[in-house]
């Protein structure tokens, strides 16, 4: 019996079933690439969630600087950095010596924002 191709990809693969496929083989392949360029930035997660202390408080440019905790997704040691915020974030609304949990992405090598404040 002739079944149109269209057809028989519908009886074959359920749609679920094909696009989980294709995720987990397009996200295994990732895995390979970034064994295989272990320093490039481009290869690393580009938000993590970390915490830290707040050190300072830079209201003028809306950033915090922050002693954060090691970072293992991007080989970074514990130190004090500092971190631009998200619009409609205010540094003012932090103080010295707090201790915060937050997301924090890396739009390029040295440009990091601190996303969400989870747990201050
Ligand atoms: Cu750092």
């Amino acid at each position: 019996m002739f079944i149109p191709f269209k057809d028989l990809a519908l009886v074959g693969c359920s749609v679920m079933l094909c696009a989980a496929a294709l995720t987990a083989q397009a996200e295994e392949h990732n895995m390979n690439h970034k064994h295989k360029q272990m320093a490039s930035v481009q290869s690393m997660a580009e938000v993590v969630t970390t915490s830290g202390v707040v050190k300072g408080v830079l209201a003028q440019t809306n950033q915090l600087k922050v002693q954060h905790q090691r970072i293992p997704e991007w080989d970074m040691r514990e130190m004090q950095m500092k971190f631009n915020l998200a619009p409609g974030m205010q540094a003012s609304d932090f103080k010295e010596g707090q201790p915060i949990e937050f997301r924090l992405k890396q739009q390029n090598m040295m440009k990091f924002t601190i996303t969400e404040v989870i747990d201050q």
